[in-house]
């Protein structure tokens, strides 16, 4: 298997989303920080994850919970010190877990160095230039430059006041104003970045993970999208799963992106054992996704495809059999991921009727929830997760089933998006809520015994039986299945990367085998389904009955 090969490991790791500021706090803040992750890297290695991914844990004023970088050759505060990162590094190391980090090239936070000396310095100045600073429209320069809308809601430029006091130049920020956009163009920019990637590559950092990676080239001119199509979910045509045809963007996925990727391949490859990359980019299409995978970029991706993907054998199916043969195409492994911090987790999207690919969780909110549905279907989608060919990511938290908060109170609410909608969007923080350690009281051992600090988040009243130490040794828990199946990933040779091939099977029933004997059974249906002859059962994600399996229920099977 390729996880033990120092060159290849990527192409089969699974890889361990550590929000560090909900994962565990150490110094009793009640917001999670390097101590606290320190302090549960045994879980983590006894979990048997292969890396930990870090989301950023950088100097920042936290407008987008540290999306908003104020300087990336350094640590926040609040989360420990360049040495606690360093020790970090090491102690990961030593129990045999890699670690990315998250780096975040689109934009600065608006306290960065270079953003206040942009702002001092006026229109035209060079220190402008490092970011999209452009004239306002109409007589007065009071209309935003373009229609360009803000990720987050509203539009995508901010009017600044000039040093003088008058109002002045607008500024392009695709996320909060708080983060402006840099310009790529610009030579030092580049270079500054690449600076970044070494100073973390020479501390042991074994990888970045590329916040969206896909939008930090924008056209020419700055263009209006016309009426763009975008995203393109596969929608289905006559019985058949098919894409609009795909056009460019102004500035999402543009050709003149991969020539920046290029030279970060070139930085991984110059150390060893050569550094890895993983992309953020939300390009629905597996054909343009491999393009950031061709042999001198990066090395992975995020599959959001099969993260938005309905619970559907069809739609499934489709998504696995294009991931396959676009990214093998370039040679590149699949990514199979199920949730993540910006998305509504899968336990609660898999509890609601499943009609239409996506993962927001406004499109949750007032739908009819069953969580037990929700939690057996996650139970048997982290089974194909793991079976397929390729690597796979696991968000803190889903290996306990935690559901989506969905009724957090309006005044504890973080994320940019609800402002910025109007209240009409209360974001992503209900994938936030912090972790529950232990105990049957928030903070469930989040923080130090003890501390009077609350979680930064409120955790739900009614969590005492989704902890790690209530999951813990109970053999029908969402954690022991996850325990068992990374346990058996790794012993099991033909799990990871490689191949599959499709097994012919009822409706609504997903099958395929791998090499050495191994194949996958996911009852996607409603209904009862047999198993395929001439198999043994190594693991089911719940009770087969019958010999077979209910619905929403998997199995791996070896081959007698
Ligand atoms: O996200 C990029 C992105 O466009 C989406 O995930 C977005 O957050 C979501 O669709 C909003 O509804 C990355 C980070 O993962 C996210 O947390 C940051 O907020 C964003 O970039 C800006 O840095």
């Amino acid at each position: 298997m390729a996880h033990d090969d120092p060159a290849n490991w990527w192409r089969d790791a699974v890889i361990y989303q550590v929000y560090i500021r909900s994962f565990a706090d150490g110094d009793g803040d009640g917001l999670g920080d390097i101590a606290g992750l320190r302090s549960r890297l045994g879980y983590l290695a006894d979990l048997g994850v292969d890396a930990l991914w870090i989301n950023p844990w950088y100097p920042s004023p936290m407008a987008d919970a540290g999306y908003d970088v104020a300087d990336y050759r350094a640590v926040e505060p609040r989360f420990g010190s360049l040495e606690d990162a360093e020790a970090l590094l090491h102690e990961a190391h030593e129990a045999g877990l890699r670690v990315l980090l998250d780096i975040v090239p689109n934009h600065t936070s608006d306290r960065h160095a270079w953003f206040v000396e942009a702002l001092a310095a006026g229109p035209g100045s060079p220190a402008r230039d490092r970011y999209l600073f452009r004239p306002g429209r109409g007589d007065a320069g009071d209309l935003p430059p373009n229609e360009w809308q803000s990720v987050f809601g509203g539009s995508a430029w901010e009017r600044v006041t000039e040093p003088d006091g008058t109002p002045g130049e607008w500024y392009l920020h695709l996320f909060a104003p708080e983060q402006p956009d840099v310009n790529w163009e610009h030579p030092e920019v580049r270079a500054d970045f690449e600076e970044t990637l070494r100073f973390w590559f020479d501390r042991g950092v074994d990888g970045f993970r590329i916040d969206v990676a896909h939008s930090l080239v924008k056209q020419d001119g700055l263009p209006d999208a016309e009426d763009l199509d975008w995203p393109r979910h596969p929608v289905e045509v006559d019985g058949e799963l098919r894409r609009s045809p795909w056009q460019p963007h102004p500035f999402w996925d543009r050709d003149e992106v991969h020539e920046i990727y290029r030279d970060w391949r070139r930085i991984a490859d110059s150390y060893d054992p050569p550094r890895v990359f993983v992309a953020e980019a939300w390009v629905d299409e597996p054909e343009r996704l491999a393009r950031y995978l061709r042999t001198d970029e990066l090395h992975t991706a995020f599959n959001f495809t099969y993260l938005q993907a309905p619970w559907d054998a069809g739609y499934l199916r489709h998504v696995i059999t294009e991931t396959l043969d676009e990214l093998g195409a370039v040679g590149a492994p699949a990514t199979w991921v199920l949730s993540n911090h910006d998305v509504a987790r899968h336990v609660s999207r898999y509890a609601r009727e499943q009609e239409v690919p996506g993962s927001s969780v406004m499109q949750l909110l007032g739908r009819p929830a069953d969580l037990d549905l929700g939690r057996r279907r996650a139970r048997a989608a982290v089974l194909l997760t793991l079976g397929l060919p390729g690597s796979a990511y696991v968000y803190q938290g889903e290996e306990l089933g935690l559901p989506e908060v969905e009724d957090l109170p309006e005044d504890v609410l973080d994320d940019p998006t609800w402002e910025r909608s109007g209240h009409t969007d209360r974001g992503r923080d209900g994938c936030r809520v912090p972790v529950p350690w232990s105990g049957t009281r928030p903070p469930y051992g989040f923080s130090p015994e003890g501390v009077t600090a609350q979680p930064w988040l409120p955790q739900p009243d009614d969590w005492a039986g989704l902890t790690v130490e209530a999951e813990t040794g109970d053999p029908g828990s969402m954690l022991e299945l996850y325990r068992s199946a990374l346990r058996l990933r790794r012993a099991t040779p033909g799990l990871g990367d490689g191949s599959l091939s499709w097994l012919d099977l009822p409706t609504g029933v997903l099958g395929f085998t791998r090499e050495s004997g191994l194949a996958c059974v996911v009852n996607v249906s409603a209904a009862h389904a047999e198993l395929p002859t001439g198999y043994d059962v190594l693991l089911s994600s719940d009770a087969l009955v019958d010999g077979g399996l209910p619905a929403a229920t998997s199995a791996w099977l070896i081959r007698h």
